[in-house]
């Protein structure tokens, strides 16, 4: 069963109980057993394209006509291989090149070695990925088990500059057997002074439940350091931004500094403790933050209210026509889950419609 509808019939069923703590009821509603990830091994086989946006700006997409800024996101478990057929809609070279993951240099996505695609060309891209294990030397060799994320790497410059600025970037997971899963993942990108190529003052703004189980991936482009911070949620500071247990020693963070192609995630259950509301979400640097570098956690009781929320607040305003938003409410925010569950899209900050199909990340507007 979907985990969402799990969770929703346990709500409806406690909910007199939970009403009746005077702790937060999310608690309860978080209590459910967690789905976790498979072991890896699977050899998949997606396609990607690399097109241009009506307004101007790039992307890249599952589907001809479906690109998304940033791109869908891919997710893996360690062990998995994919093939990624990338198709180029654009009339210049264009690229795709991952962080983290194990490639030839065939697939390295770079001019240097001629592993980009001209204008109308394809290319398959391999990434591979691997559990840690003991090298023969007996040193630990780490898994590829992380937040990542994969860029063009020549539109522009041979660094794939200009590409990047457009919007040619996405993020990519790999899982390790027994992570937990989210009920859904949203990707943050701090692209020069922008989250996700969006006017200043516009978001994204990602919706939930309070007690989903939600995930972000951070990932930061351009020329500029800032500093993630979430307000009314933490995280740890580690692989997984979840705690292994209480002597786990790594940090609880609430801000993270982060600089150009750095990426990190983590995992958070919407309004634990805190309660519903519109959390914030933005650059802590000041003049970033004021410059527009701000979106909202938007955390709704059950009844689908935000106490304290008006949607037609004066910071919407600055949106105007074609990506969505406007109206207060968020941009299409679903990981929607294709082919099975190895691979999931989400249109974060772009507006865009959801793929259909699956049985994660139900569109709850
Ligand atoms: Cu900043």
């Amino acid at each position: 069963m979907d985990r969402r509808g799990f969770n929703r019939r346990v709500l409806l069923g406690g909910a007199a109980v939970a009403t009746s703590l005077s702790l937060a009821p999310e608690a309860a509603r978080a209590a459910g057993p967690v789905r976790t990830a498979p072991a890896g091994g699977e050899v998949r086989r997606i396609r990607l394209y690399a097109e241009k946006l009506p307004d101007g700006q790039l992307g890249y997409g599952f589907e001809k006509g479906r690109a998304t800024v940033p791109g869908p996101l891919i997710e893996l478990n360690e062990g998995d291989t994919l093939h990624v057929e990338f198709e180029n809609t654009l009339d210049t070279a264009v690229s795709l090149h991952v962080h983290g993951l194990d490639y030839e240099i065939t697939s390295d996505g770079t001019k240097l070695n001629k592993s980009d695609v001209e204008p109308g060309g394809t290319r398959v891209y391999t990434w591979r990925t691997h559990l840690s294990g003991r090298r023969a030397d007996g040193t630990w060799r780490a898994g590829s088990a992380g937040y990542w994320h994969y860029h063009d790497h020549v539109v522009g410059t041979e660094h794939g500059t200009g590409g990047i600025r457009k919007g040619l970037y996405g993020a990519v997971i790999v899982r390790r057997k027994g992570d937990v899963l989210p009920d859904r993942t949203h990707t943050v990108v701090f692209n020069d002074m922008t989250i996700n190529n969006r006017p200043a003052h516009s978001g994204p703004d990602f919706e939930a439940t309070v007690g989903d189980r939600v995930e972000f991936v951070m990932i930061t482009h351009g020329e500029y350091y800032h500093t993630f911070h979430l307000h009314g949620h933490r995280w740890a500071d580690n692989r997984t931004g979840t705690l292994t247990g209480p002597d786990d020693p790594s940090q609880v963070v609430d801000n993270k500094i982060v600089g150009p192609a750095d990426s990190f995630g983590f995992q958070v259950i919407a309004g634990e403790g805190v309660g519903a509301g519109a959390w914030m979400y933005h650059c802590h640097v000041q003049s970033h933050s004021d410059m527009g570098m701000v979106g909202l956690f938007l955390v709704k009781k059950p009844d689908g209210t935000i106490p304290g929320y008006e949607p037609h607040h004066p910071r919407t305003a600055h949106v105007t026509g074609g990506d969505g938003g406007s109206d207060g409410a968020a941009g299409s925010d679903g990981a929607e889950k294709v082919d099975g569950a190895a691979v999931a899209g989400s249109a974060d900050g772009s507006g865009g419609e959801s793929v259909a199909g699956g049985t994660g990340g139900s569109h709850h507007h």
